[in-house]
């Protein structure tokens, strides 16, 4: 019987293990740490053999194929020996693709918009009464709900670590909302290399697929004559004249966009919508396109657009108070999403950001740090590089190393008639466990302090 080695034993890992067991396959999961409780007991109640605080190679390398949680990366010891010894090494979403029983796939990727447009995705399907399961880097893992349930469609939100152990996986409809550089130090810090793990979004696409796509992207055009895509081509824009021959989207200046898929269209007043900002636009592009794509009909698709609230965490309007907004972006952890907070920005604004720098380039957001921010406080235990970018061109630039610290200034700083912005183009791990908690320490702090 094939042996199948599940590594790791997280949210992926607990998931490929019990859909191997449904699967009848022999196998075995082996966590470096310690398992989550709820993992544990679920692993017991289906008859998973397990083992924590280790892996115990000898076992590992005896599988005939390996399903790797995303979170471990290529350079780990371990993985290098499956490789040199040629043991498959795939990924949770590979593994859990073989056993759709002719349910469909929408894949989302990107470096920024994968939750919000996924979300978006699965309530306008959910909404038209589709049998449909969310998945991926999102809430529970695509292999659970495909071991457990029974759907039709699986909306499942990829990142670049799935995309990269996926070789015969195939999207039905597949959306690549951008890409800009993010995670870099798992990609020998090669912008390249992490450009053509995304673009695996597209691998395997026949004809009749859906390949949907930020025509405004630079780096996806630049990309795409070299990949062979037999598949229907959706691009959507704000900036880039479209025309797709099998239907396409397009922003115009009255803020409006019409998304097209052969003979059927929706238009949509983005100023209608409870999601703010240019980014949120191509979303709703990117959204209208893949439901239209799966065949929902338009005016169930304008309806569920413009009753989709923000993801928690993303530009997150908290409390007004004292004629002051206070914005939970938490979630903005690069450059990029820092600069589509600021765009969307209508308001004077007091910036809260800092953390732990990725190598962050921050001179795409000197111009509206310019144009919207007169205040700048920057919160993290190392302060210096977001100084140095921002002295001269904000007004005023505070330094603070807790988040109670930063809040006071915010409060301080704030006129009516301001947003306060938490933004932070930075990681979280300086200060927190990880970017929800700093989120939710930030809405506690406005809705009990102020
Ligand atoms: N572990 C080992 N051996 C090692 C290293 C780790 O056994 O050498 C074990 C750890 O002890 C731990 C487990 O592996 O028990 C963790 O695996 P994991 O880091 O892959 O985390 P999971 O809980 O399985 O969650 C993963 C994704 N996490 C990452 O990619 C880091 C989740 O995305 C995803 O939702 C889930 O699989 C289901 O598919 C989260 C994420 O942070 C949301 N994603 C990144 C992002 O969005 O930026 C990419
Ligand atoms: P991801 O899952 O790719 O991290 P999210 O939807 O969680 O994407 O959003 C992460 C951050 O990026 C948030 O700050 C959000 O406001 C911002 N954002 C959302 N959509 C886009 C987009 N299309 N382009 C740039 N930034 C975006």
């Amino acid at each position: 019987m094939k042996k199948i080695v599940v590594l790791g034993g997280g949210i992926s890992g607990y998931g490929s293990a019990i859909l191997a067991r449904k699967m009848g396959f022999d196998v075995f999961l082996s966590d470096s740490g310690r398992l989550a409780d709820r993992f544990r007991m679920k692993l017991e109640a289906w008859g998973v053999p397990y083992e924590e605080g280790g892996h115990t190679e000898k076992r590992v390398l005896a599988a005939s194929e390996v399903i790797k949680s995303p979170g471990i990366p290529e350079t780990a010891p371990l993985v290098r020996k499956l490789r040199e010894r040629g043991v498959p090494v795939i990924s949770e979403i590979e593994f859990a693709g073989r056993y759709l029983d002719g349910a469909k796939t929408i894949c989302i990727t990107g470096s920024n918009g994968k939750t919000t447009t996924t979300s978006l995705i699965y309530k306008i399907l959910h909404d038209a009464g589709y049998k449909v399961a969310l998945g991926g880097n999102i809430g529970e893992s695509f292999a659970y709900s495909v071991a457990t349930g029974h759907y039709d469609w699986y909306v499942l939100e990829l990142s670049s670590f799935q995309l990269d152990g996926m070789y015969r996986f195939r999207a039905d409809i597949g959306v690549l909302t951008n890409i800009t550089p993010d995670h870099l130090d798992r990609y020998d810090h090669s912008f390249a290399k992490y450009a053509a793990a995304k673009m695996r979004i597209t691998q395997n696409q026949r004809p009749a697929d859906y390949f949907i796509y930020s025509a405004d992207d630079e780096t996806i055009c630049s990309l795409l004559p070299d990949y062979r895509l037999p598949m229907h081509r959706l691009p959507f824009a704000a900036k880039t004249v479209v025309a797709g021959g099998d239907g396409d989207a397009f922003l115009s200046g009255n803020g409006r966009f019409t998304a097209t898929v052969g003979e059927r269209s929706v238009t949509i007043d983005t100023r209608r919508m409870r999601i703010s900002g240019l980014h949120n636009a191509y979303n709703a592009m990117a959204a209208a396109l893949a439901a239209l794509a799966a065949g929902v009909a338009p005016d169930r698709i304008r309806r569920s657009i413009y009753a989709f609230a923000p993801v928690e965490h993303r530009l997150e309007p908290v409390r007004e108070v004292g004629g002051v907004l206070w914005i939970n972006d938490s979630k903005a952890t690069n450059v990029d999403s820092v600069w589509y907070a600021l765009e969307s920005m209508k308001r004077p604004t007091v910036w809260i950001a800092g953390g732990t720098d990725k190598g962050n380039d921050y001179e795409p957001l000197k111009a509206f740090a310019r144009e919207k921010v007169h205040t700048l406080v920057c919160m993290g235990v190392d302060n210096r590089k977001l100084i140095d970018s921002f002295t001269g061109v904000v007004p005023e630039v505070i330094s603070t190393s807790s988040l109670d610290e930063a809040m006071t200034a915010a409060r301080d700083a704030a006129r009516p008639g301001d947003v306060v912005l938490l933004s932070p183009a930075c990681a979280s791990f300086d200060l927190f466990k990880n970017y929800e908690q700093r989120g939710e320490l930030f809405k506690r702090w406005v809705n009990e302090r102020l």
